[in-house]
């Protein structure tokens, strides 16, 4: 990874779990689940738990108020030396709750000024917010773009909440995809990190993922990160109620592979809950419960 990189560049990724192949053996990630409402709607996501920005439905998590987020995020680093990122990725969209957020980051800033900060969107109001990101000092934003097509997206979206109105179908798809779009633009303009999350769904958005690569690495995107698709009924999506079927390894490999040319492709991914901590792989959270953080006084 360093190789191509410049040294700018590979100062901010060294130490980051996600943005690093190499980073994730050493360093820990934490999540804070700060972050209960949701301005989209995804058909491969259950409300009732986490949000699957980072894509794994169907596990619950315990929501936190900023303050208890900073607690626990300084219980966690003074027990995982490796710890190096937080980040705020669900259950909802972090900037659909922006003064949850952002008042989180301000804590952590304060107690914990080493941790860099992380953060996984929808991107629908990251246009909205794209100062208040910067001033926080957040250099490592995932935008979840399953989609550049809104014919393709409306298949994915049922509606989304805008500008104090829903909207559904195309009309939703086209609004998500163009917000998510120049959000990204701006914030590579911005000099902010920006990974992006796909979430492949066989038979409707798998072949077209090729575009959204090549569109998103036009716009700077820094890493593209394809996941599979999580379903079964038991978790209560709308995919997983329809019978929509995940990938095979092979189809994702087969599809990671044609993605990757001078933009990094992600095959480290976790597909972490909301509330996750420590290294990729290795999930210490239910040592860190809000129960034992107060116990430690
Ligand atoms: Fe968390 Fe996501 Fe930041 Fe990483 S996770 S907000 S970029 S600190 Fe990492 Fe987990 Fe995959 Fe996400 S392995 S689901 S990519
Ligand atoms: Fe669920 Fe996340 Fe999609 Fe919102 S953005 S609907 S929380 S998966």
């Amino acid at each position: 990874v360093s190789a191509d990189l410049t040294s700018e560049i590979w100062e901010k990724v060294k130490n980051h779990p996600c943005y690093s192949e190499e980073a994730h053996h050493h360093y820990a990630r934490m999540h804070v689940a700060v972050a209960p409402v949701c301005n989209i709607q995804c058909n491969y996501c259950n409300r009732k738990y986490d949000c699957a920005n980072e894509s794994r439905p169907g596990v619950v998590s315990e929501k936190l108020s900023p303050e208890q987020a900073a607690d626990k995020v300084l219980a966690v680093a003074s027990t995982i030396p490796q710890l190096t990122v937080l980040g705020i990725a669900g259950p909802g969209d972090p900037l659909a709750n922006p003064a949850k957020t952002f008042k989180t980051f301000e804590l952590v800033n304060k107690v914990a000024p080493d941790i860099k900060l992380c953060l996984s969107t929808n991107g629908l109001a990251l246009l909205d917010h794209v100062d208040a990101i910067a001033k926080c000092n957040v250099n490592h934003v995932t935008i979840t773009i399953n989609a550049i097509d809104p014919h393709v997206g409306a298949r994915i979206y049922p509606w989304i909440f805008y500008k104090h109105k829903r909207h559904v179908g195309i009309d939703a798809a086209k609004i998500l995809i163009e917000r998510q779009l120049q959000g990204l633009g701006v914030l590579a303009a911005r000099d902010i990190l920006c990974k992006i999350n796909s979430v492949m769904i066989p038979g409707i958005n798998d072949r077209h993922l090729v575009e959204v690569n090549k569109e998103v690495k036009a716009r700077g995107a820094f890493l593209h990160n394809i996941m599979p698709l999580i379903s079964s009924p038991e978790h209560g999506t709308v995919f997983g109620l329809n019978g929509q079927r995940g990938p095979t390894a092979w189809e994702l490999k087969t599809l990671q592979d044609s993605c990757e040319g001078e933009m990094k492709m992600m095959r480290h991914c976790r597909q972490c809950r909301a509330d996750a901590v420590g290294l990729l792989g290795d999930d210490r959270r239910a040592e860190f419960t809000t129960e034992r953080i107060a116990a430690l006084g």
